[in-house]
């Protein structure tokens, strides 16, 4: 009989909170399931990315917490097969990440496709690089994440896969339908692969679910955001013989107590007592969110409350937020105009929670988004805020050419005195429908479109990429 473990999201080396604590409580839980492993003599444990929570700046002792765990499975005679995660590489680039380098000190084994000038190339593992290993009876495919380009290449991908015994597809990616999450696919993509795969490890979504005994995702070991608490999620402890039986074991983990109450005066021991009825002896991380007025608010010690929090709970971390009822949104309004509405609705908006910097921003973006979505238009501004060129003079410039190749002719539309213009639904033409100025021009964009390389983010003069 076969038997196996497979987790994700382990997120080594996340100091949560600014809290070394909570780092090692992450090794912890790691460290767990690797014993878990050995104690029931598995065949193979799977990490199906994120092993680290980040992709650098990994210190010596989290290096030190993922080597230790591996070393006891190595020591055991278990492989350990992993791919990367939107935390551990850099998907636009090909780089050495640290699983690369686990993988040399031969700890793990670093599953994933190879780019031959764009060909996909699916190679068996040979002890440094690969795509796929065969162990006893079992094929396990790794693809690592890829973004937005993961529909891509797991279409070319899935092209190249062979059944081989009991074959795994291993790879890190989001399925649509579970958590409102950027850059999700449809699970019929992996359906598809019924036939040629028995077994579909992912990982990305912490939280766990199970697809028709398939497609299977653990979520996440410790707790990487307190929106996670109320996820069912830990590690799959798999047994195949006949078929496949699956246990999704809920690994120990932090407590945390989050709370929520309203004080309308300064009423210190009627916080404790509240307080007090939700007490855990397990060193917790306490979140309490109080609910109150600007003017209580005043009157309130926030040290002092965090010490009544010390008190009862002995916890790791406390996080004290405020909910001022009268504050956030109470917004005085400069009745001028529609713009100049807008705008001060949505500075005093952002500057609540310390964005007041980037109104501008939010306004071109929110103008691009409302005037038919426009990619050159988001690209022109993440280049604009990459590169610190003013959008209005890009946009005079293309006026000014577009119209009448004269650099002297100025738009002619007023401006609001005194405030920076957003842009103006009739600025929103597609780049593209710009005229070029002549021939040359013309062969110096379709050059650059020749040495469109999909592991650049940016060209040769540091522009964002064509599309
Ligand atoms: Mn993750």
């Amino acid at each position: 009989m076969l038997k196996f473990v497979h987790m994700a999201d382990v997120h080594l080396g996340y100091k949560q909170y600014n809290c070394e604590e909570r780092a090692i409580d992450f090794a912890q839980a790691f460290l767990s399931v690797i014993k878990f492993a050995v104690e029931r003599k598995v065949d193979f444990i799977l990490i199906a990315g994120d092993l680290f929570h980040k992709k650098s700046d990994i210190d010596p002792l989290t290096l030190a917490q993922a080597t230790k765990a591996l070393e006891k499975a190595k020591k055991a005679g278990i492989p350990v097969i992993a791919v990367e995660g939107n935390h551990d590489s850099t998907y636009f680039r090909e780089s050495f990440s640290w699983l690369d380098y686990l993988a040399k000190s031969g700890l793990v084994v670093n599953l994933k496709p190879s780019f031959d000038e764009g060909t996909m190339i699916v190679e068996e593992w040979d002890g440094e690089s690969g795509a796929y290993i065969d162990l006893d009876g079992v094929r396990i495919y790794g693809m690592k994440y890829y973004g937005t380009l993961t529909e891509k290449i797991l279409d070319e991908y899935s092209r190249r896969i062979r059944n081989n015994g009991f074959t795994i597809f291993m790879t890190h990616v989001g399925i649509e339908g579970y958590l409102n999450l950027y850059g999700c696919i449809s699970s019929n993509k992996l359906h598809r692969l019924k036939g040629k795969v028995d077994y579909v490890a992912l990982g990305h979504i912490h939280k766990s679910f199970v697809e028709d005994n398939f497609i299977f995702n653990p979520g996440s070991l410790e707790t990487c955001d307190i929106t996670e608490l109320e996820f069912k999620r830990g590690f799959f402890y798999v047994e195949v013989d006949d078929g496949i039986k699956y246990e999704l074991i809920e690994n120990n983990r932090r407590d945390f107590v989050l709370l929520g109450c309203k004080m309308d005066s300064p009423d210190y021991e009627g916080l404790r007592s509240f307080l007090i009825k939700h007490r855990k002896n397990t060193k917790p991380v306490v979140d309490l969110t109080i609910t109150t007025t600007r003017s209580v608010r005043k009157m309130l010690d926030e040290d002092r409350i965090k010490k009544i929090v010390e008190d009862v709970f002995d916890p790791i971390v406390v996080r004290i937020k405020w909910d001022i009822e009268d504050g956030f949104y109470s917004v005085k309004l400069n009745l001028e105009n529609k713009d100049s509405i807008e705008r001060s609705v949505i500075k005093q908006i952002l500057e609540n929670y310390d964005y007041g910097d980037i109104v501008e921003e939010v306004l071109r973006l929110k103008s691009i988004f409302c005037s038919s979505f426009n990619v050159a238009m988001v690209d022109r501004l993440v280049e604009d805020i990459v590169f610190g060129v003013k959008a209005d003079e890009n946009v005079e410039k293309t006026e000014a050419e577009g119209k009448s190749e004269s650099p002297d002719t100025k738009p002619t539309e007023k401006k609001v005195e005194g405030v920076k213009p957003i842009l103006r639904l009739t600025d929103l033409a597609d780049l593209k429908q710009s005229k070029p100025k002549d021939k040359a021009k013309v062969e110096e964009i379709e050059e650059e479109e020749e040495v469109w390389d999909w592991r650049r983010a940016y060209d040769k003069r540091g522009r964002a990429r064509k599309r």
